[in-house]
């Protein structure tokens, strides 16, 4: 059933928003800092181990109390509970949205469709772990008796790119006699490199998929079970060297997965939101389940906060709608996350999914045409590697780029004064782009007045900071459910289904019909446009058998 979404557009909230950007469009942030001499402390909110200081972005604290009215007015509390109460949220795919679930301890309730789900995410937790710590202590032997050593994750998107990240970014806790790979490609270097320099008989494949009849995943899991048996000699050794993660039992039994080597998920659980699932059964197996179960309340802790904070104090609620602000009154495109931590060199990738997949949407619940820009193109990479590349453009060019900067007071490991090092960097960083250096700032230091343009500094480029003690599974755990969060606050606010992705679809099809037309041994009829059918040709002419 479709649901009518609040279109905000022309409502009372976004006018009074509309005319107040008028009033703050040109103001610099060193007026703001200048007249509030408290604003650093103030605009902080914690939620769990983080803390946002939001303080370097164009807003007031009247912005903040339009934007909430905003909130309100979109039904920011109503949807959530909707979400929280196993509703289905999800309207194209009439499907219930509780990723929240799997984070939910022994004992609460969450309701999809009548029945409480707790109890089947922890009967699946417990199988994982007894999995997982049967192989860490070596209980669990290849075909050959010999223990396990690589774990290679056969997957993609949702079922590739959180466990991937979550294994990097928790890489100091992990068990380092196990080696962990992800293969997602279907182009074959990914499975032939992975592959490459590992014993077979030291190798358990995860193929995790929810549907099992991705193009991509069947692809590299057939390649991996014939360089299995090619290696080992036997079919037989499949059953100790594949185990699956899936929705669909038969799917995977066709494969020649046993499956009592089947960890569960469900169908209210999307690709993107899966990682706290069976989909993290690699990281279980790196890091082993008490991490693990640490990562879980970590996410179920910002949970709480999301349902119960004030919007104006609520972390993700207020990460979302700060990024509104930029999006729809700023006309930013584009929206940066810079980890000053190696160990999250993966998290704008997987942010990038989270949220663009998400709120790449332009209709609404009901199936009208948006009247709002809605979610901006999502990049980053580590930090202090930034800096050396395009923060040319973030300090100097003509674009505005707000940006999440995102730090740890504690690091891993303590190498001379490296965190002295990237902790003045990251705090450097975010006061330059704030306050810039003004001509006569850059006269005053010396510089020749030919130079001077080129070397000031127009500041007024908006960041968050998020700052937590350590990156721990914890924490890990609550910087993702808080960007969860922020892309559902995003997504209510536009009217628009966050947990759908049809836009994937097109492509894939089409990349079905294309591979006989690629393969066919007869010259085939093509009816695709001029350029597709003219590469076609160019490729077959090419194309060894
Ligand atoms: C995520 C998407 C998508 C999905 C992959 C893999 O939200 O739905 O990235 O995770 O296409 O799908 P399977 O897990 O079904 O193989």
């Amino acid at each position: 059933m479709p649901i009518a979404p609040v279109r905000v557009r022309g409502t009372p909230e976004w006018e009074a928003l509309a005319a107040h950007f008028a009033e703050l469009r040109d103001v610099h942030l060193r007026e703001l800092f200048a007249d509030d001499p408290l604003r650093g402390e103030e605009m902080t909110v914690d939620a769990a181990d983080l803390v946002l200081d939001y303080s370097k972005n164009r807003v007031t604290p009247e912005t903040v109390r339009l934007l909430v009215a905003l909130a309100e007015r979109a039904g920011l509390r109503e949807r959530s509970e909707a979400m929280f109460s196993g509703e289905h949220i999800n309207v194209t795919e009439d499907r219930a949205v509780l990723h929240i679930a799997l984070r939910a301890p022994e004992g609460t309730e969450v309701v999809d469709g009548g029945r409480n789900v707790v109890p089947e995410v922890h009967k699946v937790l417990e199988k994982m772990a007894d999995f997982a710590e049967a192989v860490r202590a070596g209980r669990w032997r290849g075909f050959t008796g010999k223990r396990i050593k690589n774990i290679v994750n056969i997957g993609i998107g949702g079922s590739d790119l959180g466990p991937a990240m979550a294994y990097e970014a928790l890489l100091p806790f992990s068990d380092r006699v196990l080696t962990l790979r992800f293969v997602s490609n279907v182009d074959g270097a990914d499975i032939y490199e992975a592959t490459a320099d590992i014993d077979a008989a030291e190798t358990l494949f995860i193929v995790s998929s929810k549907t099992f009849t991705t193009l991509e995943t069947i692809g590299n899991a057939k390649s991996a079970k014939e360089w299995l048996v090619a290696s080992l000699g036997d079919e037989g050794a499949v059953r100790k060297h594949f185990v699956a993660v899936s929705t669909e039992a038969d799917e995977v039994a066709r494969f020649g997965i046993d499956p009592a080597n089947m960890f569960e998920f469900w169908d209210w659980v999307g690709g993107r939101y899966s990682y706290d699932s069976a989909i993290g059964l690699s990281l279980m197996i790196s890091v082993g389940p008490g991490p693990f179960r640490e990562m879980l309340a970590g996410s179920r802790a910002i949970d709480e906060h999301f349902r119960a904070a004030p919007f104006d104090r609520n972390l993700p609620a207020l990460l979302g709608l700060i990024g509104v602000w930029y999006n729809d009154f700023f006309d930013a495109e584009t929206y940066a996350v810079l980890p000053y931590d190696h160990y999250l060199s993966k998290l704008p990738a997987y942010l990038q999914q989270l949220d663009m997949e998400s709120n790449g949407k332009s209709v609404t619940l009901d199936g009208q045409a948006v009247d709002l820009a809605t979610g901006p193109v999502v990049w980053g990479t580590p930090g202090t590697n930034g800096q050396h590349a395009y923060y040319q453009l973030l300090h100097q060019g003509t674009r505005l780029v707000p940006a999440d900067f995102i730090g740890f007071l504690h690091p891993a490991h303590r190498v001379g004064d490296h965190h002295d090092l990237l902790m003045a960097n990251f705090l450097a960083q975010t006061e330059a782009l704030a306050f810039g250096k003004t001509a006569d700032e850059a006269r005053s230091e010396g510089i020749s007045e030919p130079l001077v343009p080129h070397r000031s500094f127009p500041g007024n480029r908006p960041t968050n900071t998020i700052l937590a003690p350590e990156l721990n599974p914890r924490v890990l755990g609550e910087l993702v459910a808080c960007y969860e969060h922020k892309v559902f606050t995003q997504g209510v606010i536009w009217g628009i289904n966050s947990f759908d992705q049809w836009g994937v679809e097109l492509g894939k099809s089409l990349a079905l019909q294309i591979v006989p037309e690629l393969v066919s041994e007869a010259e085939p009829a093509l009816h695709h446009d001029s350029s597709t059918n003219a590469l076609i040709r160019r490729y077959r002419a090419a194309r060894r058998p």
